[in-house]
């Protein structure tokens, strides 16, 4: 059976939950790596990252792979185009999603403590989001979702990054650009309301939880200076 180590609030493995839920694919397991963050799994997974695919002991890293090979394995229903420009519409999005918009997002994400916060990160990348939120207004659907009026890979990628970008954002100091932007609210407004949505919501909510309590209680800044001082000896044996 094929597992997705995955994270709750990991926004490119919802991205991948979001499609496995909304093609209602139940025969792959959803599994938290107990290596994540450690050595072991960056020795085990070159990239160190995830969501990775474990095909039977074969590991695929990287969401939007994973995302098209689950596409070719499991066809119906289709979360691409019924036409060539039609799929080629739907990867856009989901680039916009992914590369312009979720990219800066997660390298913004470590901006948060105002105390350690490098303005000149913010402002680079915050500026890119700013402006990619902007572009996404021009190309969004207007009926509810990303295209074409159902679920498809555009949704899957926008879906995390529109969170991030609504709940993150504003923690870095950069004023969340969607009001702004009536297509871009309208749409993050419908796409909540879709069930498949919604499930990868309230999981991404629950790890950001988790994650600000962490952070709260002084555990994470531990976590974090244990993993880093592992690695570093992991380095320097070779
Ligand atoms: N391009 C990768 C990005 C994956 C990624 O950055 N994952 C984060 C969690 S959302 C991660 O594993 N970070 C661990 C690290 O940066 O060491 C993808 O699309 O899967």
């Amino acid at each position: 059976m094929m597992k997705l180590y995955s994270g709750d609030l990991s926004p490119y493995s919802a991205r991948v939950r979001l499609q496995i839920y909304a093609k209602g694919i139940t025969d792959i397991v959803l599994e938290r790596p107990a290596s994540f963050g450690m050595p072991k799994f960056r020795e085990d997974h070159p990239i160190g990252r995830i969501p990775v695919l474990d095909i039977d002991g074969d590991m695929m890293p990287e969401s939007e792979v994973i995302a098209e090979y689950l596409e070719a394995i499991y066809p119906e229903p289709s979360m691409l185009g019924a036409t060539p420009r039609e799929t080629a519409r739907i990867r856009t999005l989901a680039r916009v999603g992914d590369i312009y918009i979720l990219n800066n997002m997660f390298m913004l994400s470590a901006q948060s403590r105002a105390e350690t916060r490098n303005q000149g990160i913010v402002d680079l990348l915050g500026g890119q989001v700013v402006r990619n939120i902007k572009a996404l207004n021009r190309m969004i659907g207007t009926d509810g979702f990303a295209y074409g009026g159902r679920v498809t890979m555009a949704d899957c990628a926008l879906v995390p990054a529109l969170f991030m970008v609504d709940n993150v954002l504003p923690s870095v100091g950069v004023d969340n650009p969607i009001p702004a932007n009536a297509n871009v609210a309208a749409y993050w407004a419908a796409i909540q309301t879709n069930e498949h949505a919604a499930r990868v919501l309230v999981e991404l909510h629950r790890g950001l939880e988790e994650r600000r309590e962490l952070i709260r209680s002084g555990a994470f800044a531990k976590m974090m200076a244990a993993a880093a001082a592992a690695q570093a000896a992991a380095d320097a044996a070779g």
